[in-house]
């Protein structure tokens, strides 16, 4: 058996290429594995649990299908569906798990996270995610129709974004000094992450010993998925059979 983890996909019905690949990953593949973990960033931006989009009931229906069967589904949130929650999880049977967490991977202890936390060099994103995870501020969000919420997100996306092409590209990769207190908080030597959108496997040397790190890839150009079992762990891509709309 295998246990799946895939993160960055960044759903969007723009990305018709994209969400095909998943679709496909989620009839053909998820279904031989034990578990899969999505680990943030499944969708472009995820404005609360009450959008009903045709689009949204598709990707829910693929969840809910593959927990049906029997496998396993977790969600840790991403710095674009951190308003994901309860709601959603209750519709496709999946298990939301808090921002970081520890599992037994075929017997090695592993912290997983989506990764937004260890870039603590980006100052002013770390300001922007504490005001946007602040509990009251998200209840007062959830009340707004959705139809303006859509537009309060597009008019903060594309002040963000402008700010974003300044940065410079080395604070937005994680800081090695927060990873290794990720590893020695959580007594672990192995960790998984998305983010970055810079897969690899790193190692890193801890009070608890040589630790690894492994960061999933996005789905930008390619699907990726981490592909673990017994014998050990592999960085996978699957190939996108429609073409890139936007780019024809
Ligand atoms: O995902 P990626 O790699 O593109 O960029 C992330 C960081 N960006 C984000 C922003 C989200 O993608 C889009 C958010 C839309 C928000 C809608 C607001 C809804 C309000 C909800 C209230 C409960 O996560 C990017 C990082 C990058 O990862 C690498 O780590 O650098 O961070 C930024 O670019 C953020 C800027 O640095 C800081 C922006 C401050 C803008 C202040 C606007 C005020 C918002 C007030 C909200 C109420
Ligand atoms: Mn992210």
């Amino acid at each position: 058996m295998t246990t799946l983890f895939i993160a960055d996909l960044h759903l969007s019905i723009l990305r018709p290429d994209i969400t095909e690949c998943f679709l496909t990953f989620m009839r053909d593949e998820a279904p031989k594995a034990e578990a899969l973990y999505v680990l943030g960033d499944l969708f472009e931006f995820w404005i609360g649990d009450d959008d009903d989009s045709p689009f949204h009931s598709s990707i829910k229906n693929a969840f809910k299908t593959l927990t049906q069967s029997g496998v396993a589904c977790y969600f840790i949130q991403g710095n674009r569906d951190f308003l994901l929650g309860k709601r959603f999880c209750q519709e496709t049977g999946m298990q939301l798990l808090p921002e970081t967490a520890v599992i037994d991977l075929y017997g090695t202890p592993t912290v997983i996270l989506h990764g937004d936390t260890l870039c603590t060099m980006d100052e002013n994103y770390q300001a922007f995610r504490r005001t946007v995870h602040k509990p009251w501020l998200q209840s007062i969000f959830n009340c707004i129709p959705l139809f303006i919420r859509r537009k309060i997100v597009t008019n903060v996306q594309n002040k963000i974004r402008a700010q974003k092409k300044i940065k410079h590209m080395s604070i937005m990769d994680v800081t090695p000094q927060e990873v290794v207190s990720v590893f020695e908080d959580n007594r672990v030597i192995q960790m998984i992450h998305g983010h970055t959108h810079r897969p690899n496997i790193h190692q890193h040397t801890t009070s608890n010993g040589l630790a690894t790190r492994i960061v999933l890839g996005d789905w930008y150009t390619q699907g990726s998925v981490l592909v673990c079992n017994t014998d050990g762990n592999s960085l996978e891509n699957r190939q996108f059979s429609l073409s890139d709309q936007k780019s024809q």
